[in-house]
């Protein structure tokens, strides 16, 4: 197939750094002005596009109030405070609450995770869901992909003795909530190299954080970052800097080796034995997640992507693949994405769904403690 490829033409600057980096690196003049128009002028930028690497993740503690956060969660798990994950319903809130809640898993067993039920709670987290959280004895909640602007419901939280970290990626408004530490690469004054992180891109960071802190080997969580590459998938963020290497990374772990809840959903996609692309995360498998978690209810999604028996896997699998097909052909019954109006119309609703009090899938986590021994 021959394709005719139009790219803009290049500054007199751009041409004299193409033409540069042609001769001392590419031997290729379009693709040397290809780079130069993607910002990468230099033979290093150069190589770490061409050969994306961990070693190239940027320190997570230059994001602003890491290192608060990290100190908050370290306290919590050795006073043995109960710890809430928390997170949106969508692929980016599902993904994100699953790496965090079974990343934390292996060090801790006073963990649980909840999801907003889309009708009942509506988006975020509400005055209702804190009444929940506080019956429930939890003392520090982590939550992902949301809360930025949950001004009045954190500092309600904080009346009622509940402390939380932020973990969003959202833009922030002038007022901030008064949580402990809040974790978003598009903080006001944030220097942090790669403001382009999805909700859970900024729960690995953090994670990151932990793991360096506590002198953990980060190979188990590097081995997490399939759940990563879906949520930069499916939240379509940049696919640049930090996220590259991310992406690259769990897609290269997507088709390798995925978890249990992910190889099931690759299988009911048909997409077994097949080399999986960023564009069938986007189009077969963030859907079925997104079904999962919008149409049934995020915890049913974030059971899937943290199932450790593949039946069981298999069997969540195959039910979010009929909600999406359900979803593909009712017209009435499809669930209109909810409008800020409608958002806050589901907050003032009581939550018919509550909080678990064990853990279905903990049971690695049960013998486990803090610290380490
Ligand atoms: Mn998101």
């Amino acid at each position: 197939m021959t394709r005719k490829w139009n790219y803009p033409s290049l500054s007199s600057e751009e041409q004299r750094l193409g033409a540069e980096l042609a001769r001392r690196y590419s031997n290729c003049t379009p693709v040397a002005d290809l780079l130069v128009q993607r910002g990468i002028t230099t033979i290093d930028a150069a190589e770490k596009f061409f050969h994306p690497s961990l070693r190239d993740l940027h320190d997570p503690f230059l994001m602003p109030q890491m290192d608060v956060a990290v100190e908050r969660l370290n306290r919590a798990m050795g006073s043995k405070e109960k710890i809430m994950v928390y997170g949106d319903y969508d692929v980016d809130g599902t993904t994100a609450v699953a790496l965090v809640y079974r990343y934390l898993q292996n060090f801790y067993s006073e963990l649980d995770f909840y999801i907003p039920t889309r009708y009942d709670d509506g988006y975020g987290i509400s005055r209702q869901s804190i009444d929940m959280l506080a019956e429930q004895g939890v003392k520090l909640v982590i939550i992902l992909d949301c809360g930025i602007k949950a001004i009045d419901e954190i500092k309600y939280a904080a009346e009622r003795g509940i402390d939380f970290i932020i973990c969003d990626h959202h833009v922030p408004d002038d007022e901030l909530p008064p949580a402990v530490a809040i974790l978003n690469p598009k903080l006001e004054g944030s220097t942090y190299p790669c403001p382009h992180l999805s909700g859970c891109g900024v729960g690995y960071k953090f994670m990151q954080a932990f793991s360096i802190s506590n002198g953990i080997a980060t190979a188990e969580l590097e081995s997490m970052l399939d759940l990563v590459a879906v949520s930069i998938a499916a939240d379509i963020v940049p696919m640049v800097d930090e996220n590259r290497v991310l992406a690259y990374t769990g897609l290269k772990r997507l088709n390798s080796n995925p978890n249990m809840g992910l190889r099931a959903i690759i299988r009911t996609c048909g997409l077994g034995g097949k080399e999986i692309t960023i564009s069938d995360v986007v189009f077969k498998i963030g859907p079925r997640i997104n079904a999962s978690g919008r149409m049934q209810s995020g915890r049913e999604a974030v059971e899937l992507l943290v199932a450790r028996d593949s039946k069981e896997a298999a069997r969540r699998a195959w039910r979010s693949t009929n909600t999406t097909k359900t979803a593909r052909n009712s017209t009435n019954a499809s669930p209109k994405k909810p409008t800020p109006s409608s958002r806050h119309a589901a907050r003032c609703t009581r939550p018919k769904n509550r909080l678990s009090s064990t853990t279905k899938t903990g049971t690695r986590a049960s013998s486990a403690s803090w610290p380490r021994a």
